[in-house]
C-alpha cells in the first residue's frame, strides 16, 4: 500500500495517525500538490490528498481510506465494528472534517489578492468554526477520550482538526476557552503517533 500525502493536511494527517497507531505496512509519498505535475493526477481525479493505492486501486477520501486502513490492518479496531458506536465515531470526524473545510476555505482565501478577499467568507468559516469547537469542547465534559473513555479514531480525526486550528489560528486559547480540547490535544500529543506528524507552522 502507498499512501499520497501534503505535509500539512489535517486529512492526510488523520490517515499518517491512524497508520502509525495501527502499524500498517505502508510507504508515504510526500508529495506538492501546487506542482502541476503532480503524481496525484494519474491516481485521484479530484487531485486531493489523502489518497491510498492498495491492490492497484486507488482509495479516497479520507473516511474511506480510514475504513480500508482500519480493516485491513491487524490490532484491535480503531473504527469499531458495532454500528451504534461506529456511527458515533463517523459523527465526531463528521466535524472534525467539516472544522478542517472551514479552516481550509479560509486559509485559501487569505492567499488571494486582498482586493479579491471576500470578509462574508471570513465571517460564514470563522462562525463554523467557533461553533464547532465549543460544540466538540461540550461532548468532551468529564471525558478523557471521547468513545466510552477509549482511544478510538474519533480522537484521531479530532486530535488533527485541532492540531489544524492551532497550526492556522495560535491566537486561540484553548486552555481558556476550550479546557476539555486543551486537554485532549495535550493527551494525544504524548502519542508518538501524534507527534511525528506534527503541522509545521512555516509550510
Ligand atoms: N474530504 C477530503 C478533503 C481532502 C482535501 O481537501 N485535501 C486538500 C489538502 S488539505 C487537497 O488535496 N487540496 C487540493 C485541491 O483541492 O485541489 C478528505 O477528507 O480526504
Amino acid at each position: 500500500m502507498k499512501l499520497f500525502y501534503s505535509n500539512n493536511s489535517p486529512y492526510a494527517r488523520k490517515i499518517r495517525v491512524l497508520i502509525s497507531e495501527k502499524k500498517a505496512l505502508v510507504d508515504l509519498e510526500k508529495v506538492v500538490l501546487a506542482d502541476k505535475n503532480c503524481t496525484i493526477h494519474q491516481y485521484n481525479p479530484l487531485a486531493k490528498v489523502p489518497t491510498l493505492i492498495a491492490n492497484d486501486v486507488s482509495f479516497f477520501d479520507s473516511p474511506v481510506i480510514a475504513e480500508y486502513i482500519d480493516h485491513k490492518s491487524d490490532l484491535p479496531y480503531l473504527i469499531p465494528s458495532d454500528f451504534d458506536k461506529k456511527i458515533l465515531v463517523k459523527r465526531w470526524e463528521a466535524i472534525a472534517d467539516g472544522l478542517c473545510d472551514a479552516a481550509v476555505a479560509i486559509m485559501l482565501e487569505k492567499r488571494k489578492p486582498l482586493s479579491q478577499q471576500n470578509a462574508d467568507l471570513f465571517e460564514k468559516q470563522i462562525k463554523k468554526i467557533k461553533l464547532s469547537l465549543e460544540w466538540l469542547n461540550r461532548e468532551m465534559e468529564c471525558k478523557k477520550y471521547y468513545l466510552e473513555n477509549k482511544f478510538s479514531y474519533a480522537d484521531i480525526a479530532v486530535g488533527c482538526a485541532l492540531g489544524y486550528v492551532k497550526l492556522r489560528y495560535p491566537e486561540i486559547d484553548f486552555e481558556k476557552e476550550y479546557l476539555n480540547l486543551h486537554h485532549l490535544y495535550e493527551l494525544l500529543m504524548q502519542r508518538p503517533s501524534f507527534q511525528k506528524t506534527i503541522p509545521e507552522p512555516y509550510l
